[in-house]
């Protein structure tokens, strides 16, 4: 079996700003294959391995080194691509992996290098970004070595632990965007992990200082963490150093990340729980055997006994996280000064014509386009800059260079979300409702939409990060300059949400990407073994950059007056007559998001892949 191959070269000497350092290059070899794993010691299971192990490998690099893995999709039966989640990638967005925005589908039997320069530090992962492949495991650790962090010289020793949620059953099988599913009621998991297993220890040695970092590399809930007895200080957050700042809770959402200082005890006699806890609010139905905390252990002696936490909150009512947007950036950025570009975005979950749950973003359902958006951009010559050329079903947004852009995320959905920026961090500058005394409260708030006359004083120095949550009915503000050119999206990072289309795509100074980016022969050559066009606009019309009338569409709205209600009937009538209750059971039924669009009914009814590369809807479509 092949393992693991990383070679190394010291390929250049380069003047740093803090000055000489080595920059090297990086390369990993990524062969892609099914292998089997048993995570939870509750079932063996076929994941995504890489050269023939799982847990995949962590890549670790150091603050300005090229980074080179040349990936092989030896799946066989799926199409994959790896996104390195937090990635600046200046000048070289076309390496973000996002399929149909960045590249093609790396098909079976296709290779792809990714080769890209890390300059910048912290804590970040891998996932695969292509047909929701990395709850089936392709998911792992990215790790910027940093010596001239400010907290370098205050720890010992570092250790990396994952957490997130696990479905027994792969994804292709779970049947989420379907019309025996209408409500979108999203998968419950089989289980959690902690670092890709269970029951763990954290080796530790008395009056020692280590540098946690923390990832949730989930593909849907958020976990709460403490270590029972414990304080520590946050000191990095999505790749952002930040003040030292005491905490002794985190609520850490899918994709996000903390580094955090732990100092041991003086005494050896114990060892201590470090407790995770799932966020059961997102969670529709709780299967009795499901269990929703997790004991691992910071373990100061071996052969001591390593006893389960003893769960003192009340999860539902006392849970006190510490709440991120107070955070301040160690480099001290200021607020950024008014926008040039304000963009207002509403999140709304609605039942399209066939049926099925989707999520929309101001009443669009990301739908991908013919044509990866990046390979539009660098056919579009001078029309680049009109966002006619990316379709209305990828929900273009043209950012111009160097803009000071604010958008506004407003929810009028129940649920939280937590939304990622590609290629960019933020700043937080307002979120509602805010923290109350206790999380769930916050989780309890009014429907507020941001009022731009009447919001709390924004930081002076704000929290910035690449993947924040949006409160139930509540809103979020952030702000970033488009000083990166690229095609970025901007999604949810609850992967059934992506499924369902929570997602728009930026292009970020489209003149810009075709001046500084080039395209390798490979990427074609990809998109050539996968059938997918690399010419032309959204539709794939290379003479009329304007004609969209080929684009992939979204699923038309149902008529008026035909609610999710009835399409609930309806498909009780379907499953008791054909499939028995067992759906229900699986997915549960949470109490049906009343329709608010109108819309006359389209008569062409497309059934069009959905979001980063998309799941097929399992069944035709239902006409009301
Ligand atoms: C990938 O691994 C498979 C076995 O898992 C092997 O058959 C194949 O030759 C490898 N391919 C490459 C390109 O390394
Ligand atoms: C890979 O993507 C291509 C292009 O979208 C599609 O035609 C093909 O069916 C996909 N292959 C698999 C195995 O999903
Ligand atoms: C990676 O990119 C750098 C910079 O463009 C280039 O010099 C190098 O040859 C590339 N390496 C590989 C393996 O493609
Ligand atoms: C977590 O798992 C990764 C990958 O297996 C491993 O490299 C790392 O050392 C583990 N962390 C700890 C604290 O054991
Ligand atoms: C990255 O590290 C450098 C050097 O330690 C530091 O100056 C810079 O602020 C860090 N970047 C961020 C975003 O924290
Ligand atoms: C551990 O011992 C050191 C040195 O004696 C002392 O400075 C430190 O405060 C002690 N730490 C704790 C947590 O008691
Ligand atoms: C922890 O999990 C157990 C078993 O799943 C459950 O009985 C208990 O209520 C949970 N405690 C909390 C605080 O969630
Ligand atoms: C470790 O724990 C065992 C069992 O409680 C105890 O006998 C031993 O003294 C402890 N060792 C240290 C170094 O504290
Ligand atoms: C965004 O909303 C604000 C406040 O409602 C409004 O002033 C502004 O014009 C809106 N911007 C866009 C681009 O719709
Ligand atoms: C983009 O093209 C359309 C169709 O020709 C045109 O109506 C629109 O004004 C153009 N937009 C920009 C920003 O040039
Ligand atoms: C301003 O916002 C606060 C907090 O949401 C609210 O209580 C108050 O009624 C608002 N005032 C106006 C004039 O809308
Ligand atoms: C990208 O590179 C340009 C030019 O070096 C720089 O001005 C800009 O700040 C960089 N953007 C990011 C996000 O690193
Ligand atoms: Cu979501």
């Amino acid at each position: 079996m092949a393992r693991l191959v990383q070679s190394i070269f010291v390929s250049l000497v380069a003047l740093l700003l803090c000055g000489w350092a080595a920059a090297k290059t990086v390369t990993y070899d990524f062969n892609v294959s099914w292998v089997m794993a048993n995570p939870d010691g509750l079932l063996e299971r076929k994941v995504v391995g890489i050269n023939g192990q799982w847990p995949l490998p962590v890549i670790e690099v150091d603050k300005g080194d090229q980074l080179v893995v040349n990936m092989y999709n030896g799946l066989g039966d799926k199409n994959a691509s790896i996104h390195f989640h937090g990635m600046y990638q200046n000048t070289t967005s076309n390496m973000d992996g996002a399929n149909m925005a960045s590249q093609c589908p790396i098909g079976p039997g296709s290779s792809f290098t990714y080769n890209f320069t890390v300059d910048q530090n912290g804590t970040y992962w891998y996932h695969c970004h292509t047909d929701f492949c990395y709850p089936d495991g392709y998911r792992q650790a990215l790790i910027v070595h940093d010596s001239d962090a400010y907290f370098a010289d205050q720890y010992d020793e570092e250790f990396t632990v994952t957490m997130s949620d696990w479905y027994h059953d792969l994804v292709e099988d779970i049947s989420f965007l379907s019309l025996y599913n209408p409500s979108g009621a999203e998968p419950i998991p089989s289980a959690f992990l902690f670092n890709d297993t269970m029951n763990s220890n954290l080796a530790v040695e008395p009056g020692k200082t280590y540098l946690i970092r923390l990832i949730n590399i989930g593909a849907f809930v958020g976990q709460f963490f403490y270590i029972e007895d414990h304080t520590f200080k946050i000191v990095e957050i999505d790749g952002v150093y930040t003040e030292p700042t005491e905490a002794d809770m985190l609520y850490i959402a899918v994709a996000q990340r903390y580094a955090i200082l732990v100092t041991t005890k003086n005494s050896t006699d114990k060892n201590y729980p470090i407790v995770t806890i799932v966020d059961s609010d997102l969670l529709d139905t709780i299967p009795e055997d499901l269990k929703l905390n997790s004991t691992n252990w910071l373990e100061y002696n071996a052969s001591a006994a390593h006893e389960q936490a003893v769960i003192t909150y009340d999860v539902s009512s006392d849970i006190v996280p510490f709440d991120d947007i107070t955070l301040v950036p160690a480099d001290h950025m200021e607020l950024l000064p008014e926008p040039d570009l304000e963009i207002n975005l509403t999140v709304s979950m609605n039942n399209l014509r066939n049926g099925n749950g989707y999520a929309f973003l101001n009443d669009i359902s990301y739908t991908a386009p013919k044509v990866p958006t990046i390979y539009s951009v660098m056919s579009a010559g001078t029309l680049a800059d009109n966002a006619t050329v990316y379709g209305e079903y990828t929900h273009p947004m043209i950012l111009k260079h160097n803009d000071v852009v604010q958008l506004v995320l407003n929810n009028a959905d129940s649920g939280s979300h937590p939304f990622h920026l590609h290629g960019h961090n933020f700043q937080v500058i307002d979120r509602a409702p805010a923290y109350g005394e206790h999380f769930y409260d916050y989780l309890a708030g009014d429907p507020v939409p941001f009022d731009p006359s009447n919001h709390t004083a924004f930081p002076a120095m704000p929290a910035r990060r690449d993947t924040f949550v949006l409160p139930p009915q509540g809103y979020y503000v952030i702000r970033f300059v488009a000083d990166n050119p690229g095609v970025w999206m901007f999604h949810c990072h609850i992967d059934w949400h992506l499924s369902q289309g929570l997602a728009m795509v930026m292009i970020e100074a489209p003149n810009k990407i075709q001046e500084t980016h080039h395209i390798p022969d490979q990427a074609y050559e990809v998109c050539r073994a996968a059938g997918v066009q690399y010419e032309g606009n959204a539709a794939g019309d290379t003479e009329d950059l304007l004609d969209e009338a080929a684009q992939n569409k979204q699923v038309a709205f149902l008529p008026a007056g035909f609610t999710a209600r009835g399409i609930v009937a309806l498909v009780f009538s379907c499953i008791s007559a054909v499939l028995g209750m067992a759906f229900i059971t699986v997915y549960g039924l949470s109490e049906p998001k009343v329709l608010q669009k109108d819309d006359p009914v389209d008569d062409e009814v497309t059934h069009e892949t959905v979001a980063a590369g998309g799941a097929e809807p399992k069944l035709a479509s239902a006409q009301g």
